[in-house]
């Protein structure tokens, strides 16, 4: 946990959100400033900025963030089968237009037309 940072403070719970899914190693919740009619963010429960700080020590936990995705997506409003689908999306550092610096993967969809921000 790092105490100056907002997606620390949602996961502990000490910052409301719209919490859709929460188990031991992962929070997720949606959006406040949606680009899709579906947007949710995951985050990994402990403090890593960004993907720049990823490392193959990283591979297990971040491969099952990766699979929570279809699971999320497909309860939370994503079309299902190839005419639907959904984006993964992750921002890193200020170039990749990352805006809060807890690492979090967007998953974003439901039925067009939406923009191509995020
Ligand atoms: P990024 O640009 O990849 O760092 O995306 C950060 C996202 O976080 C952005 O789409 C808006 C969202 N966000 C920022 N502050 C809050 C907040 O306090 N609550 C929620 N639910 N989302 C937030």
């Amino acid at each position: 946990m790092n105490n100056n940072c907002l997606f620390c403070k949602i996961a502990a719970g000490e910052i409301p959100s719209k919490k859709v899914y929460e188990d031991e190693n992962f929070y997720v919740f949606h959006d406040i400033n949606p680009a899709a009619p579906v947007h949710l963010l995951v985050i990994p429960k402990h403090h890593v900025p960004s993907m720049q700080e990823i490392g193959p020590q990283d591979a297990q936990w971040l491969g099952r963030m990766m699979t929570l995705a279809p699971k999320l997506a497909a309860e939370n409003g994503c079309t299902p089968g190839p005419e639907g689908g959904f984006r993964l999306v992750v921002n890193t550092g200020v170039e990749g237009g990352q805006e809060v610096a807890h690492l979090h993967m967007h998953i974003i969809g439901g039925p067009r037309p939406w923009d191509k921000r995020a």
